[in-house]
């Protein structure tokens, strides 16, 4: 992309309503604007990193055996009727009528929906186990929204759905969704820690959140610190052999980060805190929230007549539970994580352009076919660079750039092409290195190897 033809409205203020640095970087770099309390209009940049992330959420679900589908916004009151949940859920969530009187809803979560087509469907163990799920807007009227895409009334939310035959088989969904998780932030470039919860309106008593430790966050969490060293790399033979069909693998893994004390809030406590963990690996912290997974049993199954025919001809309701990742919430969450005072950082597996190319004297022949080379090689690698080629000054389109937060820069001028290079720099570390243009561009390309 050219950014003289790219729509990246930057902002040279820092917006005043924007209180932690995330939201204050998301309007900054011109990714979101607010259209209304919590709700967001997603302009270029901040699209293309969502896609980036419903992609690597897409993958990492695929991988682990789930299966997509999409299911509506507005959802018809009569299926949380019943399940119970329709008085239940209280002002969160936002109601309405249609033309003929109608109540409808927009849609907070899918329990009841996607229970209903199952029963609709499907009538046999023999189709079980089954996992579908969905990554679609969903709407909360939270009482305080803010922080921007952090705790937002509309957001972007991946929710699956797992349909077992008994309770081992769903806590081996469970499992696999614990692990899959895990996997899935890891390729975000963020640490995410399972922690014990509280259910909350889903219901059920067998819950974990994934937290991201940042001061901003939003929950207070008590854990051992040794809970931070444990990465999914160290598990077994590593990622490329996890089997997520082996319930003893899944099990196993699950546990590994599960038996140490992690906890937020709502399930804290003080007692056992102090009694196992050992004093100097007590740690009390803020974190974010980025998914939960949950496993509620017979809760809607029962309640909506969700049966099969188990293998003894008998109906039996079956064992169900409901994982979320907070998609657009994860966009928030990687910055708090991955930022300096220049601006964004973003992890190479999620950044909205791989690379960006500064002309320094842009209307220079040279420099601008040295630029047009570097992008069509770029580009030709299925690399996607973001040249600017404005006429601006240096310092201007360093600051967009850093800004922005691409991890790699390419620095183009006609004193560095008199001796044949340009310069590479690491957005994180700011160390530049001089080389040769094919050897920046082959540099680039060994970098994504993998990821992009
Ligand atoms: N039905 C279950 C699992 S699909 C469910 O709704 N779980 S949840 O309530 O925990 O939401 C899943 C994830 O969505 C949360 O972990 C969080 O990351 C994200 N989320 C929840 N509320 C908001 C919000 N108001 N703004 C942004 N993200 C949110």
């Amino acid at each position: 992309m050219r950014l003289s033809r790219y729509f990246l409205p930057v902002l040279k203020e820092t917006p005043s309503e924007a209180q932690i640095v995330s939201h204050r970087l998301m309007l900054r770099a011109g990714m979101i604007k607010q259209a209304a309390a919590g709700i967001y209009s997603w302009l270029p940049l901040g699209f293309k990193v969502l896609r980036k992330l419903e992609n690597i959420v897409h993958e990492e679900q695929t991988r682990a055996g789930h299966i997509a589908i999409q299911m509506p916004i507005l959802q018809s009151a009569d299926l949380w009727r019943e399940s119970g949940r329709y008085d239940d859920y209280g002002q969160e969530m936002l109601r309405m009528q249609d033309r003929h009187g109608r109540d409808m809803l927009y849609t907070p979560t899918a329990e009841e929906l996607v229970t209903d087509i199952f029963r609709g469907h499907v009538s046999s163990y023999k189709d079980l186990p089954l996992t579908l799920y969905q990554i679609q807007w969903k709407f909360r009227d939270e009482i305080r929204p803010r922080f921007g895409v952090m705790r937002g009334r509309e957001f972007y939310m991946k929710d699956g759905y797992n349909f077992d035959l008994t309770k081992e088989d769903a806590l081996h969904a469970y499992n696999r969704h614990l692990v899959s998780y895990l996997r899935t932030y890891e390729r975000m470039g963020l640490q995410a820690i399972p922690m014990r919860a509280d259910s909350g309106p889903i219901g059920g008593d067998n819950t974990h959140e994934f937290l991201v430790l940042a001061d901003t966050g939003e929950s207070e969490v008590f854990y051992d610190s040794d809970v931070v060293n444990l990465s999914l790399a160290n598990v077994g033979n590593g990622l490329d052999s996890l089997n997520y069909d082996s319930h003893e693998d899944m099990q196993a893994i699950a546990n590994f980060f599960t038996s140490t004390y992690a906890r937020t809030d709502e399930t804290h406590d003080p007692k056992i805190f102090e009694s196992q963990v050992p004093e100097e690996r007590r740690r009390v912290a803020r974190g974010i929230e980025v998914g939960q997974i949950f496993y509620f049993g017979t809760k809607y199954s029962e309640a909506m007549g969700a049966t099969v025919q188990g293998p003894d001809g008998k109906p039996v309701p079956v064992h169900m539970g409901s994982h979320g990742i907070g998609v657009s919430r994860l966009i928030g969450a990687i910055i708090e994580a991955s930022h300096d005072d220049k601006g964004i950082i973003w992890p190479e597996g999620v950044t909205p352009f791989h690379c960006g190319i500064v002309n320094l004297k842009q209307g220079d022949e040279e420099a601008d076919a040295a630029c047009d080379k570097l992008y069509s090689a770029l580009t030709a690698l299925g690399l996607e660079p973001l040249y600017d080629d404005r006429k601006e000054r240096a310092g201007g389109k360093f600051a967009t750039m850093d800004l922005i937060g691409l991890p790699w820069r390419i620095t183009v001028g006609p004193r560095g092409l008199k001796n044949g290079v340009v310069e590479l720099t690491c957005r994180r570390t700011g160390e530049s290195e001089e080389l040769s243009p094919e050897a920046a561009v082959t540099k680039i390309a060994e970098i994504y190897e993998g990821i992009a």
